[in-house]
């Protein structure tokens, strides 16, 4: 069979987030994020890191930019660290941290690479913390006043707002493995409310102001499986796909909450009690196209327990399944409007080491890479509109309550010299880049 081969048009592009790479939190008038106040909490962290430094890239995009040019990417997906436009996260914005994005999307424009940027990946200004973060609605006006200065600001056509408002929910107010570190349910589902307000009024202030721009939401999506055919497990998969994708979807393209997964965040949060009039078609501002970010499926027992039915990867919750990933493409399309599609994640992290002769051979993630675009190009060949994928990551760095020891990077960073070195993963991905083909 011929080696799968892409559309001329596809976008192939890489990832990353401000926290996790940037580094320079307390220059330019940066203000503190939740997650500076996490990360200096002992035992938050592993072996206590942060993203103080982090991989350094604030002063060394020139550098990363000529990386990114050097793989022939279509396009970079960035986030924009809310605490550096607003460092108290509301009123006039920064103009050292405005310039330092819209050089970078300069940048980019000059070595011919689109910039798709995030609103918001996990860095809330403390002050808004301070006063609620996402359980308070006002986060979610504070957040329509950030996007119009930041969308007024740069020229950048592609947009996406919350990312992983999931993640937020799950790990920063359930589990509280994540900044904020909450562990409350009835807490976490207002927050999440008001995290997908904040994604429908930002993208109505964008299709009020910009109107050809684009802008969707960032989702992480899990497809739940059963684990067996015992009774009682189809009921539990029902309900693990309500938590982990209709929870996200269905207010989004259809303006409703799922009732089923409703009525059980009712048992458990007030969540119902803050829904507004007018707040669903806020949350459902029709999309121009939805980040898709996959890493990993959930099967599940009659008990609703994830059963590890494939290999894991370095880090335990990742079992590697890329049907998941041509399910989910297809199920997007059979189940919701149509939309453009992005992968705007999908990686895999593998503990890299640089070989005596320099290279950096990490063929877990090749063979990852290759598995998964597979996968991606069957659902394209369905007919789904998936017009562009975005490895998780460009560059090796902060991986939240990880630390630095998971590295996700089709890019080497060397974190004692901040020396980046292309490892196997990042040539293999060049030559798709360059041909559109999975060799
Ligand atoms: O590093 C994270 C990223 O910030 C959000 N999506 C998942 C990645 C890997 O855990």
């Amino acid at each position: 069979m011929a080696d799968p081969l892409f559309p001329a048009d596809f976008v192939w592009g890489a990832a990353t987030s401000a926290y996790q790479i940037e580094g320079a939190t307390a220059e330019d008038g940066r203000g503190p994020s939740v997650w500076d106040t996490f990360c200096a909490v002992p035992g938050n962290v592993k072996d206590g890191a942060t993203g103080d430094g982090a991989v350094e890239h604030y002063h060394r995009s020139a550098e990363d930019l000529d990386v990114m040019a050097s793989l022939g990417l279509d396009a970079y997906r960035f986030s924009i660290a809310w605490p550096r436009v607003q460092p108290d996260g509301a009123g006039r914005p920064d103009q050292r941290g405005l310039d330092f994005y819209r050089r970078l999307a300069d940048g980019l424009g000059e070595r011919g690479i689109a910039p798709m940027a995030t609103l918001f990946h996990w860095d809330l200004p403390q002050r808004l913390q301070d006063k609620g973060g996402w359980e308070n609605r006002d986060t979610a006006e504070r957040f329509a006043d950030y996007a119009e200065i930041v969308f007024d600001a740069l020229d950048i056509r592609d947009w996406l707002t919350v990312n992983e408002p999931k993640t937020v929910v799950e790990c920063g107010y359930r589990s509280g493995v994540h900044a904020p570190g909450v562990q409350d349910d009835g807490r976490a589902f207002v927050a999440l409310h008001h995290l997908l307000l904040a994604h429908g009024r930002a993208s109505r202030v964008l299709h009020d102001r910009h109107p050809g721009r684009r802008i969707g939401p960032a989702l992480n999506l899990h497809p739940a499986y059963p684990a067996d055919d015992a009774p009682g497990t189809a009921e539990a998969v029902r309900h693990k796909d309500g938590l982990e994708n209709r929870l996200y979807l269905d207010p989004v393209f259809r303006g409703a909450y799922p009732e089923d997964t409703l009525a059980w965040i009712a048992e458990r949060s007030p969540m119902p009690s803050f829904i507004r009039d007018g707040d669903l078609a806020a949350i459902s501002e029709p999309i121009d196209l939805l980040g898709v970010q996959y890493y990993t499926s959930h099967f599940v027992d009659a008990a609703g327990e994830r059963v590890l039915k494939h290999p894991t990867a370095q880090l335990e919750w990742l079992e590697i399944f890329p049907g998941g990933l041509y399910d989910l493409l297809v199920r997007l399309k059979r189940d919701y409007p149509a939309v453009p599609l992005y992968v705007t994640e999908n990686g895999v992290p593998a503990p890299d080491e640089v070989a005596p002769d320099g290279r950096v051979h990490d063929t877990a993630r090749v063979t990852f890479l290759r598995d998964h675009l597979t996968a991606v190009h069957a659902a394209l060949s369905e007919g789904v509109p998936v017009e562009g994928y975005f490895v998780w990551s460009l560059l090796d760095n902060f991986e939240w309550a990880e630390g630095y020891d998971p590295r996700f990077g089709i890019v080497h960073v060397d974190y004692e010299t901040q020396k980046r070195t292309l490892k196997d993963s990042a040539l293999w991905y060049r030559d798709v880049v360059a041909t559109g083909r999975l060799t």
